[in-house]
């Protein structure tokens, strides 16, 4: 699957690649990089007015590194389909929260790759944001990406207490 319906039309032809800097258009996630404790819950709020997005877990190797990577995304693939059972949206319900690419429960939890969040658009019936507990412990670093957006690259640095004054 190649198509990402929350993007159509809006894909130009991408040249180069780096982490940050590589747009079809300009959504990432702010900050890039978050440092939490282990229990903290994380709320991801859309700012963008018509798409919606992930948080996706993956292991560090399988995110995209170059162009070609980010327009053929593999490893979004299984995401998209456990995420819109009923096909593309806006077929049918989504599913919300998966934990190991099956259907979770509320409380959500992330502390795997497999791991995922839908974070709406405004104005689809849910609010346009996704909370999450970090269930992962001190020592761990989630790489996500947006399934739909794949430049769209973050981390979750879980630390200890007593690691806040070190450096990310
Ligand atoms: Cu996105």
């Amino acid at each position: 699957m190649t198509n990402f319906p929350f993007c159509e039309g809006r894909t130009r032809k991408l040249v180069t690649f780096s982490p940050d800097q590589f747009f079809t258009v300009t959504y990432r996630f702010t900050p890039r990089i978050i440092r939490v404790h282990p229990g903290d819950t994380v709320t991801w709020n859309n700012k963008t007015a018509n798409d919606g997005h992930t948080v996706s877990v993956v292991a560090p190797s399988d995110i995209p590194k170059t162009a070609a990577d980010v327009g053929n995304c593999a490893v979004c693939n299984p995401f998209f389909a456990a995420h819109f059972p009923n096909g593309g949206p806006p077929q049918g319900a989504p599913v919300l929260f998966l934990d190991d690419l099956k259907p979770g429960n509320a409380p959500f939890k992330l502390d795997s790759a497999g791991d995922s969040l839908l974070v709406p658009p405004p104005g689809v019936g849910f609010p346009p944001t996704a909370s999450a507990q970090i269930a992962a412990p001190a020592g761990t670093t989630l790489s996500y990406l947006c399934i739909f957006h794949a430049w769209m690259q973050g981390q979750i640095r879980v630390v200890a207490q007593e690691d806040d004054r070190q450096a990310p």
